[in-house]
């Protein structure tokens, strides 16, 4: 009875075929180290008012290494100082002299070398045109002796000191209570 044996298929080469599909399923994982572009700073095809002193590439994934240049209307680089990769941001300092359409040319690599390459534009149209005279009141100026620090490495740090307190609260709230149950336990002998 051929029919019998035909469906029983041995554990061990079923073991086998689920090994070899979990291998082929794990090996794409390389494709995903790929640094992927998820925001940039101004937003692509947005235009802004003010006079942004960076654009920021915000990337799934910290890339090995990138690239970004800024070009103004008139076709002259906007670049205000090297390219800087704050963990997963690649933030291009720029001065925008000029109002209309910039365009940002970007690279980045990823860890096995692969250059992943990509184009957008902005425009820019300050409310008022920018002038070295009359610093933005928005602007704090740093302390003297304190470097200066891009838009969004700053907010970042400003954000984490409350973020930090948080677990502390959290851990001292659980220390008092776990006091108090071992107390009122105790109370109950
Ligand atoms: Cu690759």
């Amino acid at each position: 009875m051929p029919t019998v044996r035909g469906p029983t298929i041995p554990p061990r080469l079923l073991l086998t075929a689920l090994l070899a599909l979990g291998l082929a399923l794990a090996a794409p994982g390389t494709a995903s180290a790929h640094p992927l572009l998820l925001a940039t700073e101004p937003v692509a095809d947005s235009t802004v008012m003010t006079t942004p002193r960076a654009v920021t590439l915000t990337f799934a994934a910290r890339p090995a290494g990138g690239e970004v240049t800024v070009t103004g209307p008139d076709g002259a680089s906007a670049g205000a100082g090297p390219v800087v990769l704050d963990g997963a941001v690649l933030v291009a300092p720029v001065a925008l002299t000029t109002a209309g359409r910039h365009t940002v040319t970007w690279s980045a690599v990823s860890d096995d070398g692969h250059r992943q390459r990509g184009v957008f534009v902005f425009y820019h149209a300050p409310a008022a045109p920018p002038s070295p005279l009359a610093p933005a009141a928005s602007t704090p100026t740093p302390p003297a002796g304190e470097p200066a620090r891009t838009g969004t490495a700053s907010g970042a740090d400003d954000g984490g000191a409350p973020a930090r307190a948080v677990p502390v609260l959290v851990a001292v709230g659980l220390a008092t209570a776990l006091a108090a149950a071992f107390l009122v336990r105790r109370g109950r002998r």
